[in-house]
């Protein structure tokens, strides 16, 4: 009789890591066939995990992209979407272009970092082109909005506006980081009320400055990581021991896919590092059957000596978490 409880809880362990294998986390389930990209993840201080996304309308042309959504999570399997936290339509400069988003939180708010703009862009004859961009700022007292942009107007609109990346240091000091055209990796400390920045500053890359867009800043153990799509569609990342810089090349993260852009995240959830990013997956059930971006996320694991193993697209992603106390 006293072996009966060993036999049923190593078969419920075994249904618990089989029912982890087959499932199929990616692309993340947030409860409808909405197609999203730039995953901005942050763990407030709730402990749930949220992610601030872009918004690809149905079978969207050119990137013409009208809101930004804040999905949330509290173990990266079941996710609510909190709808909307912000519309270009809420904005008195910007009627488009409602890119990568980022959020933070300081001062007892929660904080929205958006680019958004207007006009046209004619690819095929550059300088007829109308569109324009800025990056805006908006507050909240929720971490899921509404977000007011408090400004009315962008921070910025030259040097090129796309992107923006807001970390906030240990010490609260916030700093905003951009890609910018002509190849400046800029960042820019935010004024305590977070409604202006200090000035540009361009960032030592250690000699090695490929294309890129979508930088993400975090911080582990004391060092500082700044990882990017590297030409846009391969990410890799350096190292520093400043957020200001100046940074080391350390290689890829993640190899690109289908020649297609990647943007990503980089957060600690509940003592696992998790990689957000978006596939590019056709739709069989829209009309358009093209590709569009879905939401994906990964375990991330660091070697002893800080540096970032490689991590491969998975369908099984990141769900469900491991038992506490359960196999690794
Ligand atoms: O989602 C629009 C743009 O595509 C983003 O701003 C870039 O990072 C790329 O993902």
């Amino acid at each position: 009789m006293p072996l009966r409880p060993l036999r049923i809880f190593p078969a419920l362990w075994l249904s618990a890591a089989l029912a982890t294998v087959a499932f199929a986390a990616n692309p993340l389930d947030f409860g409808s066939n909405i197609k999203t990209a730039d995953p901005s993840g942050h763990v407030w201080a709730d402990g749930r995990m949220y992610v601030y996304a872009s918004h690809d309308e149905e079978c969207q042309e050119d990137f013409w992209m009208k809101d930004w959504h804040v999905f949330s999570s509290a173990d990266l399997v079941q996710w609510t979407d909190h709808g909307a936290c912000l519309a270009v339509k809420n904005l008195k400069w910007a009627d488009n272009y409602a890119w990568a988003p980022d959020a933070a939180y300081k001062n007892g708010k929660y904080y929205f970092i958006f680019p958004a703009g207007t006009g046209v862009k004619d690819r095929v004859n550059p300088s007829q082109s109308t569109k324009w961009m800025g990056i805006g700022i908006a507050e909240s007292d929720s971490p899921t909005g509404p977000f007011k942009d408090m400004i009315g107007a962008p921070l910025w609109t030259k040097p090129y506006a796309n992107d923006p990346c807001l970390f906030v240091d240990d010490d609260g000091k916030a700093y905003l980081y951009v890609p910018a055209r002509g190849r400046d990796w800029l960042v820019a400390e935010m004024a305590d009320d977070m409604r202006s920045i200090k000035g540009f500053k361009k960032m030592d890359m250690g000699g090695y400055q490929p294309r890129m867009e979508g930088p993400w800043v975090f911080k582990r153990n004391g060092v500082y990581y700044y990882t990017m799509p590297e030409n846009l569609r391969t990410l890799s990342y350096y190292t520093s021991s400043s957020p200001l810089g100046p940074w080391k090349y350390r290689g890829v993260i993640m190899e690109e896919e289908n020649q297609s852009n990647n943007h990503h995240s980089i957060v600690q959830f509940k003592g696992r590092w998790i990689l957000f990013y978006h596939r590019w997956l056709v739709d069989e059930t829209s009309d358009c059957k093209k590709r569009q971006r879905k939401i994906c996320a990964e375990y991330l694991h660091f070697n002893d000596d800080g540096t970032i193993r490689p991590v491969v697209r998975t369908a099984a992603g990141v769900g469900p978490l491991p038992a506490p106390g359960g196999p690794p």
